[in-house]
C-alpha cells in the first residue's frame, strides 16, 4: 500500500515538474554592438546601436525562461550590458556594470550573459553600463507571467513599449570626455525622444515621428521605460488617463492619473483606453528638474496616438487632423510627483512578505560634492572646484585591474575594502544650510557586506550639498519595499511608526524626493556583488555609488555559479 502511494505521489510530481519545467523557454539571441549612421535634428552622426537598431532590440520573454545573449563587440569603445531590473539570483556574472561584475567586452571581443529570470513578471529593460553608452544603447525587456497565468487586470488588446531617451548633437563620448576634463556639470541633451524619435515639435523631425495605431474602444498597455541619460521626466497623453498598474515590473493597485514622472531607470506601464473622439493626440515627455540654479534640457518630445478610422481616412487623401497638444507641469512641480508618487501602492497578494524585524539598520546620506582645485581649464565647475557626488561622503572609485565580483570571487587584495560607513561619518543639517566644510567627500572603493539572508533597512537622505536633488537611486540584484518617503531630514521617532508594512511599493530604481528622504527594505537573499547608484550618469561618473558584498549562504542555492569561461579579462 505504502509503495503505491509513493508511486502516485512520485508520478504526481514528476508531472509536476515536467509541466513547470516543459513551459520554460530558453532564448537565444545574438547583439552585435556597432557604429550605425541616424539622422536626427537635421544632422547625421554615427551612434552606437544593438543590431543597428534605435531603439535596440525588445526581449520579449515569460517568468521563468532562460534568456541566452551572445554580444559581440564589433564597435571602438569598450562595452558592457546590464539587464536592468533583473534579479540575476546566483548569476552575477550576467549583471553587467563594468569594473563592478565584470572587465568591459573590448573591440572585437565577446561575451555570452546567460540569466534565467526568475519570479519576476512586467516591463524591464537592458542598457550599456560602460560609461555614457546607453545613451544610445538600450531596449526593453518584456516579461509576461507563465502559461495560463492571468494579469491581475483587464487584459490589454496590445503592448507598446515606450523608451524615453535623449538626445544630443555630438558624439556623448565627446559630451562625457569634455564634463570630465573640465570638471563642470556636462553639457545638457539636445532633445528627448520616444522610441529614437524626438518629435514633430523639433526641426527636421517630422518625417520620423512616431506614431502608435489603436482602435476606438480597445484598452492597451503601454509600457513606459525612462532610459534617458540624466533626466527625469513627466509623461502624458492627450485627452486621455493613464491607469497605473506597475512599476519596475511589480504589480500595484490600479489607479488613474493624466501624468506620470518617471525616473531614469523606472518603468510604469499604463492601461489606456481610446475612449475620446477618434482623431489624433500627442503623447508627450518632459523634464522634471529639481536641482537649483542648474541648466536643463527645456524642450518637450512627442509621439501620435491615432485612432485607426482616423488613419484609413486620411490614407483616403482626407486631410489629418492636428493632433491635440497636453498640457505639463511645470518643470519644478514637485506638488504633483509627491502627489502621483503617494498613490503607488502595491499588490500586497503579489509582492511577499514585507521584512519587519530589521538586521541592519543602515543611513545613507546621497549627494552631490565640489572638489576644490587649482584654478584652470580642469577646474571649472562653481568657483574653482570640480564637481563629485557621494554616498555617505565616500565617491565611489571604480577599480581597473579587475572587477570586484572577480577581485572577490578569486581572492585578490587590495582592489577594494569592505569600510563602507553604516552611517554617515559626520552627522549635520542635512537638507540645510552645509557648512562649506562639509562639501568636498573622501574618494574610495568601499562595499558593504551582508549576510545572506539578513533583513536589511536603508534611509537614503537627500542632502544640501551644492544644491537639495530628486536622485533615481537604483539597487543591482534586488527590487525593495519602499516603506516611507517624505521631505527634510529623516526623523526616525516621528517616521517610523507611519511606515506602509501593508502595501508598500515594489521598485528596483526610487526617486529620493529633492531635500527629503526615502526608506527602502530587502532581504539579501541573493549572494554576489551588487551597484547601488543614483541612475542619472553624471551624479554616477562623480562616484554617486557604492556596493554591497552579498556573502553565499549555505548549499548550492545560496551560492553563487561559477563565472563563465568566457567571462572577459581587463
Ligand atoms: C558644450 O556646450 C558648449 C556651449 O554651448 C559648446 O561650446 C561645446 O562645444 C559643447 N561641447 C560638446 C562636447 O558638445
Ligand atoms: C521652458 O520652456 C517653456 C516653453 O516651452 C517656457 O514657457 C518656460 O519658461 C521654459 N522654462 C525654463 C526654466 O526655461
Ligand atoms: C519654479 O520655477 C519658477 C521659475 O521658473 C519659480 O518662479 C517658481 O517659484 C518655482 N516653483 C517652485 C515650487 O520651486
Ligand atoms: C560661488 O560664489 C558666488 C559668489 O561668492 C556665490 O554667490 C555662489 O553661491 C557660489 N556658488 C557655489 C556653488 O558655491
Ligand atoms: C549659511 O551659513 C553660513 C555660515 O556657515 C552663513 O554665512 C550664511 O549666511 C548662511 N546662509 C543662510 C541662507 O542661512
Ligand atoms: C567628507 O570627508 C572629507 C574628507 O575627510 C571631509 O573634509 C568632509 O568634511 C566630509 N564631509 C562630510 C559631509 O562628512
Ligand atoms: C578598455 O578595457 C581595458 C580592460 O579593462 C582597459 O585596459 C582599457 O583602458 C579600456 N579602454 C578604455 C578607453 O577605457
Ligand atoms: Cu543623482
Amino acid at each position: 500500500m505504502a509503495s503505491v502511494i509513493n508511486l502516485l505521489a512520485y508520478l504526481v510530481l514528476a508531472a509536476f515538474l515536467s509541466f513547470c519545467f516543459a513551459n520554460a523557454e530558453i532564448h537565444h539571441h545574438q547583439f552585435v554592438v556597432q557604429q550605425t549612421p541616424v539622422n536626427r535634428l537635421c544632422r547625421t552622426r554615427s551612434i552606437i546601436t544593438v543590431n543597428g537598431q534605435f531603439p535596440g532590440p525588445t526581449l520579449e520573454v515569460r517568468d521563468g525562461d532562460t534568456l541566452v545573449i551572445n554580444v559581440i563587440n564589433a564597435a571602438r569603445y569598450n562595452i558592457t550590458l546590464h539587464w536592468h531590473g533583473v534579479r540575476q539570483m546566483r548569476t552575477p556574472w550576467a549583471d553587467g556594470p563594468e569594473y563592478v561584475t565584470q572587465c568591459p567586452i573590448q573591440p572585437g571581443a565577446s561575451y555570452t550573459y546567460r540569466f534565467t529570470i526568475e519570479n519576476q513578471e512586467g516591463t524591464l529593460w537592458w542598457h550599456a553600463h560602460s560609461r555614457w553608452l546607453r545613451a544610445t544603447v538600450y531596449g526593453a525587456l518584456i516579461i509576461y507571467p507563465k502559461i495560463g497565468v492571468p494579469y491581475p487586470f483587464v487584459k490589454p488588446k496590445h503592448d507598446i513599449p515606450i523608451l524615453l531617451g535623449e538626445w544630443w548633437n555630438r558624439d556623448i563620448i565627446s559630451v562625457m570626455r569634455q564634463a570630465i576634463f573640465t570638471g563642470a556639470a556636462p553639457n545638457v541633451s539636445d532633445a528627448y525622444t520616444i522610441n529614437g524619435e524626438p518629435g514633430d515639435l523639433y526641426p527636421c523631425s517630422r518625417k520620423g515621428v512616431k506614431k502608435f495605431i489603436v482602435k476606438s474602444g480597445e484598452t492597451v498597455l503601454l509600457r513606459i521605460i525612462n532610459a534617458a541619460l540624466n533626466q527625469e521626466l513627466f509623461f502624458t497623453v492627450a485627452s486621455h488617463m493613464l491607469t497605473v498598474v506597475g512599476n519596475d515590473a511589480a504589480y500595484n493597485k490600479p489607479f488613474t492619473t493624466r501624468v506620470i514622472m518617471i525616473g531614469p531607470g523606472q518603468t510604469t506601464n499604463v492601461l489606456l483606453t481610446a475612449n475620446q473622439p477618434a482623431g489624433r493626440y500627442y503623447m508627450a515627455t518632459r523634464a522634471y528638474a529639481t536641482a537649483q540654479n542648474a541648466a536643463f534640457d527645456n524642450t518637450t518630445a512627442t509621439a501620435i496616438l491615432e485612432y485607426d478610422s482616423v488613419s484609413c481616412s486620411s490614407k483616403q487623401g482626407a486631410p489629418s487632423t492636428k493632433p491635440v497638444l497636453p498640457p505639463l507641469p511645470a518643470f519644478n512641480d514637485t506638488n504633483t510627483v509627491t502627489a502621483y508618487t503617494n498613490q503607488v501602492r502595491s499588490l500586497p497578494s503579489k509582492i511577499g512578505k514585507v521584512p519587519v524585524h530589521i538586521d541592519e539598520s543602515l543611513f545613507f546620506t546621497v549627494g552631490l560634492g565640489l572638489v576644490n582645485c587649482i584654478p584652470g581649464p580642469r577646474c571649472q565647475g562653481p568657483n574653482n572646484t570640480r564637481f563629485a557626488a557621494s554616498m555617505n561622503n565616500v565617491s565611489f572609485v571604480l577599480p581597473r585591474r579587475t572587477s570586484l565580483l572577480q577581485a572577490y570571487y578569486q581572492n585578490i587584495p587590495g582592489v577594494f575594502t569592505t569600510d563602507f560607513p553604516p552611517v554617515p561619518p559626520t552627522v549635520f543639517d542635512y537638507t540645510g544650510n552645509v557648512s562649506r566644510a562639509l562639501w568636498q567627500p573622501s574618494f574610495g572603493t568601499k562595499l558593504y557586506k551582508l549576510k545572506y539572508g539578513s533583513t536589511v533597512q536603508i534611509v537614503l537622505q537627500d542632502t544640501a550639498i551644492v544644491s537639495t536633488e530628486d536622485h533615481p537611486v537604483h539597487l543591482h540584484g534586488y527590487h525593495f519595499y519602499v516603506v516611507g518617503q517624505g521631505f527634510g531630514n529623516f526623523n526616525p521617532g516621528r517616521d517610523t511608526p507611519n511606515f506602509n508594512l501593508i502595501d508598500p511599493p515594489v521598485r528596483n530604481t526610487i526617486n529620493v524626493p529633492v531635500g527629503g528622504w526615502a526608506v527602502i527594505r530587502f532581504v539579501a537573499d541573493n549572494p554576489g556583488v551588487w551597484l547601488m547608484h543614483c541612475h542619472i550618469d553624471s551624479h554616477l561618473g562623480w562616484g554617486f555609488a557604492m556596493s554591497f558584498l552579498v556573502e553565499n549562504g549555505h548549499g548550492k542555492l545560496q551560492t553563487i555559479e561559477a563565472p563563465p569561461p568566457d567571462l572577459p579579462r581587463c
